[in-house]
C-alpha cells in the first residue's frame, strides 16, 4: 500500500524519513511548509488534529487509511515492515536498545533543540 510521508526539514521528520529509508519502504513525500503555517490548517488537522509534523499516511482499503502521527512509532512501524532486522527481538539485548533509545529521546533530542532554539534568537 502507498505511503505518504508529510514533514520539513525537522529532527522529528527527518528520523521518520530515515526510518523508512533504513527499511527499504518505498514513498513519498509532501512536504509542509512550517512558516506559512500549512500545519496548522483545516485541512492538514484532518490528519492530525494536534498540527504537528511529521505524519505518515498508509493507504489501505476504503476509508481504512493508517495515520500515524508520532515520529518514534514511524520508525517502529518502519523497522516492522522491514526485511532486514532493525530492532532486536525480546530479550537483554531489547533491553539495552531501549536503554539507548529512550536516551537519546527523552534526555538528549529535546535539549538539543532547545539549545539550537537559543542560538537562533
Ligand atoms: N512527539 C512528536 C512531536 C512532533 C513535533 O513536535 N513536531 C514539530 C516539528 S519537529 C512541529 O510540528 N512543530 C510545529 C509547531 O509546533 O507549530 C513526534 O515525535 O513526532
Amino acid at each position: 500500500m502507498a505511503i505518504r510521508l508529510y514533514g520539513a526539514q525537522t529532527g522529528n521528520s527527518r528520523r521518520a524519513a530515515i526510518a523508512l529509508e533504513e527499511a527499504g519502504i518505498s514513498y513519498s513525500v509532501s512536504r509542509v511548509d512550517l512558516r506559512a503555517g500549512e500545519h496548522k490548517t483545516a485541512a492538514f488537522r484532518v490528519l492530525n488534529p494536534r498540527g504537528l509534523i511529521p505524519v505518515m499516511v498508509e493507504e489501505g482499503k476504503a476509508g481504512t487509511d493508517l495515520v500515524v502521527t508520532q515520529s518514534n512509532a514511524i520508525m517502529f512501524y518502519a523497522a516492522s515492515r522491514s526485511r532486514e532486522r532493525l530492532t532486536p527481538d525480546p530479550g537483554q539485548e531489547a533491553a539495552l536498545f531501549f536503554d539507548r533509545l529512550f536516551y537519546f529521546i527523552t534526555e538528549v533530542i529535546a535539549p538539543n533543540g532547545g539549545a539550537f532554539a537559543l542560538r537562533a534568537c
